[in-house]
């Protein structure tokens, strides 16, 4: 662990009697606790060589299980509920920010980056969280926020302090205001509270954007990352990357410089062994995907398809179907997440209809990536209609009919609404449950490296059916979703005459390919059928 440094440690004169005038017009000097070199520690993973291909569950965990009755889930509490998240066949966990912050809600107003967020519990608390999750083969990723910081973080306070700080440039000001500038609806542009500047703040003007022109911004985060690297953690998912420059009031999205600091980024935690990253870049995924950027990120551009591919569209069937024809294969797909631009809660956005949920689900995690399942989803939870906005797609999650199982005490957030339907006591009793069907997706998954790792080859689309092949060496796993309402009779075309193909999952028919290289396998109404090449 680096040892903190004072801002008066570093940059200014070596003569410690530099007067008052020099101190006023410098501004304060607050201590920086997360500041400071972090050299690449030697920290091998224990888990299994590409085990992040197998699905992660995206963990909010202020709101997945309380462990001391204060209404807040922790640490302790998740910890409690890997038995759980490694019966479901899960590989991997996205934590939403475990760091301090001023927000203490969501965690993307970083005020330290290398200290845990009280609420949530103590440093103790997350290494034990690392290696109980190691204990059950899974790893652990943090978000970690590099486009802002919060403006209560020392630097940006130090920054703001006085145009003359040895911080000011942390982050991005301008004398006079800036003008014509618009970003997502709003002005970018925010007077400092000591009239000495305007500073740029893309998403709030309580989360100042770092200025990713600076070398000590650089350093800053690098050395951040390797001080999580060094506790064990798995690697990361990336905040907003497609915010990291600014060129100027037109040029302020995806700008090329974002992809050089992400493929540094990418240097720096690929010095260690078996970790993974991810990028959040909802207006250019692809790009983000590329081994050149972040190396993945999530497939935003394919979300709404699967949901409507689901209900039925033929359109977005096709598009499904050809999606990774011409993607990055480490592009991760999922239906939803912390955030409603991306998609309300799948019950939501189904309005509970339990075959287009199930085909939803069955859509995206047999795919290539790695999918990312947004906790609760497994179980059907709605968003709450007591809240509004992502609040209400925040909720404790559901496991018990009441407030009970998520806290001994009262919850920070109202409940999902269908908490008293929908939750993980009643799931685990029904056969026919939504949990069960997630649970033998990820068998599937996890039992065929076709399906974690393979290739994706011969896809086609048919009205509402689709299939698909993953390929790994000489494996090979066909998929077959049917989304209409009635049985269908498909032909698979294109295949190996004589060849065998065994069922893996939802049906008992092998299939065997005719003289004219045709497969014909028929699927129930809105299901799918998984097969084995023989
Ligand atoms: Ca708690
Ligand atoms: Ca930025």
């Amino acid at each position: 662990m680096a040892a903190p440094l004072l801002l008066g440690g570093c940059g200014g004169s070596s003569n410690s009697n530099a007067g008052a005038i020099d101190s006023a017009n410098k501004g304060s000097s607050l201590e920086v606790p997360d500041l400071g070199a972090v050299s690449v520690g030697s920290v091998s993973s224990p888990l299994p060589s590409g085990w992040w291909k197998g699905a992660f569950m995206q963990v909010y965990v202020r709101a997945y299980q309380d462990s001391d009755g204060d209404g807040i889930g922790d640490l302790k509490g998740l910890i409690q509920r890997l038995d759980y998240l490694q019966d479901l066949g899960v590989k991997g966990i996205w934590l939403l920010p475990v760091t301090q912050s001023s927000d203490r809600d969501h965690g993307y107003a970083v005020k330290n980056y290398r200290a845990i967020e009280t609420d949530y519990g103590t440093q103790a608390d997350f290494d034990r969280l690392i290696s109980e999750a190691h204990n059950r083969g899974i790893g652990v990723i943090v978000d970690f926020v590099i486009n802002h910081g919060s403006n209560q973080h020392p630097l940006f306070l130090n920054s703001a302090s006085s145009a003359f700080n040895a911080q000011r440039n942390y982050f991005v000001w301008q004398n006079t205001k800036p003008t014509g500038w618009r970003i997502y609806g709003q002005d970018p542009w925010f007077a400092s509270n000591q009239g000495n500047g305007f500073y740029f703040a893309g998403f709030s003007n309580t989360m100042p954007d770092f200025n990713w022109r600076a070398s000590e911004v650089d350093q800053f985060h690098h050395d951040n990352l390797r001080y999580w690297l060094n506790k064990g953690v798995d690697g990361f998912r990336f905040d907003a990357v497609g915010n990291l420059i600014e060129n100027s009031s037109t040029a302020w999205e995806v700008q090329a410089d974002n992809h050089v600091i992400m493929n540094k980024v990418r240097q720096t935690v690929m010095q260690y062994n078996d970790r993974y990253m991810v990028c959040e870049a909802p207006a250019n995924s692809g790009a983000f995907a590329q081994s050149s950027s972040c190396g993945s990120a999530f497939a935003f551009d394919l979300s709404g398809n699967i949901v409507a591919a689901a209900k039925g569209d033929v359109g977005a069937i096709q598009r499904l179907a050809d999606y990774y024809k011409t993607r990055s294969i480490n592009l991760a797909p999922f239906v939803s997440n912390h955030d409603r631009f991306a998609g309300d809660r799948l019950w939501n956005q189904v309005q509970g209809n339990m075959a287009q949920y199930k085909l939803a689900a069955a859509s995206y995690l047999l795919l290539p990536g790695t999918p990312f399942i947004y906790y609760g989803e497994e179980i059907g939870m709605a968003a709450s209609n007591a809240l509004s906005g992502d609040a209400a797609i925040r909720t404790p999650m559901s496991w018990t009919a009441d407030a009970n199982g998520f806290s001994s005490g009262s919850p920070f957030r109202p409940l999902s609404s269908n908490i008293s339907t929908q939750n993980v006591t009643q799931q685990l009793t029904d056969a026919a449950s939504l949990h069960r069907h997630y649970k033998t997706l990820l068998a599937l998954r996890n039992s065929q490296v076709a399906l974690q790792s393979g290739a994706y080859e011969g896809a086609w689309s048919n009205q509402k059916t689709m299939g698909f092949q993953r390929v790994a060496g000489n494996e090979k796993v066909m998929v077959i979703l049917n989304y209409d309402t009635a049985n269908a009779a498909v032909s698979v075309g294109s295949l190996v005459a004589g060849e065998v193909w065994s069922p893996l999952e939802g049906t008992s028919s092998s299939g065997t390919v005719n003289n004219a290289g045709v497969m014909q396998i028929s699927v129930p109404a809105q299901s799918f059928v998984a097969l084995k090449k023989n």
